[in-house]
């Protein structure tokens, strides 16, 4: 099957006039400075990011996994309950290994539907659609590349029927609470009432257990947050030592708040492409990542707040991970 691409055709534009150049220069000239986490995946920081799945400090990856692989049978029963028949829509599909077990579920059980993976890698969704067929024989599925909303405005014109949209593995962690509220208020604006969505949220936990997992032992958290930098470097001729920055993640149990800063080491400049130059003072933070913990209470609130009705909550064993059931009102 072939990739839909969300965008235009991939126009050879010049790095100075990019939209990653753009954003880039954006976030490293705010008085705070900042990048966007969605430009972590390259296929670089896809491979790191993989890891960081399996390092064991990195506790959410199983912690979901256990609930999509022993609770998918109840979850695909309040799907099929609440929704009917309907299509699938995944934000942020990975590499599908997780909801692989709902996918099957919902074929064992005779529901016809459509996948509609959406990932901001290419590459991701290439693998996708060569791979998941394979494992999965009988299942439709239709690739889409791209920005969320870009591409969850072309599933809608490709299918009429109802939707359930899967947004798991505390991707909706990227958001601070403000931008959350925005988020799921925008993506309520896509959906029809009756649609549902199922969320992940990483759960509020001891705070050492939260760091350790923004700070593994073996750096490959570190290697992910340099890699964008080392990007930065590659493709829009910049020049970032790595080597003057120190990997700096933070938790603050009060807010919830996990964010993640790389720290200048010392007085310095870097230059991207010819035109730009940005300066460091020693010890300066650069924002990388937000990676927010939620209460159950909060879950409920975000909800309330954007147009849903919690219906129903999955946990792992630890109580560590949820995957909430909010239907569209
Ligand atoms: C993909 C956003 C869920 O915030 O836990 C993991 C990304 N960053 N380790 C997270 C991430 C560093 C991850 N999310």
């Amino acid at each position: 099957m072939t990739v839909i691409p969300t965008a235009f055709a991939p126009c050879k534009r010049k790095p100075a006039t990019s939209t990653f150049y753009h954003d880039v220069v954006q976030g490293l000239t705010a008085p705070q400075k900042y990048l966007d986490p969605k430009y972590f995946y390259d296929a670089a920081g896809d491979v790191l990011f993989q890891q960081i799945m399996q390092c064991h400090e990195y506790y959410l990856t199983g912690c979901e996994m256990e609930i999509l692989s022993s609770q998918s049978p109840q979850i695909a029963q309040a799907l099929q309950m609440y929704a009917g028949s309907f299509d699938l829509v995944e934000l942020g599909a990975g590499d599908a290994t997780k909801s692989i077990h709902l996918l099957k579920q919902l074929l064992d059980n005779g529901v016809d539907y459509t996948y509609f993976p959406i990932d901001i890698s290419v590459n991701v969704i290439n693998q996708l659609e060569k791979n998941l067929p394979k494992q999965l024989p009988g299942l439709q599925l239709q690739g889409l590349n791209g920005e969320y909303f870009q591409a969850l405005q072309q599933a809608n014109q490709l299918t009429s029927r109802k939707k359930v949209i899967l947004f798991m593995g505390a991707n909706i962690g990227n958001f601070n609470v403000a931008a959350a509220r925005n988020f799921c208020q925008q993506l309520r604006q896509y959906l029809q009432p009756g649609d549902l969505l199922l969320t992940g949220f990483d759960l509020k936990k001891h705070p050492q257990v939260i760091l350790n997992a923004y700070n593994d032992a073996t750096g490959i958290t570190r290697a992910f947050n340099f890699n964008l930098l080392h990007r930065i470097n590659r493709e829009l001729g910049a020049d970032f030592d790595t080597t003057r920055f120190e990997h700096f993640p933070t938790y603050d149990p009060g807010t919830g708040a996990c964010k993640s800063y790389l720290i200048s080491l010392e007085d310095q400049v870097v230059h991207i492409g010819d035109s730009t130059t940005i300066t460091f003072a020693e010890n300066e933070a650069l924002y990388m990542e937000i990676s927010q913990k939620y209460s159950l209470e909060e879950t409920d609130q975000l909800a309330a707040l954007t147009g849903f009705k919690p219906v129903a909550r999955f946990f792992d064993r630890k109580h560590w991970f949820t995957d909430c059931l909010w239907k569209c009102i």
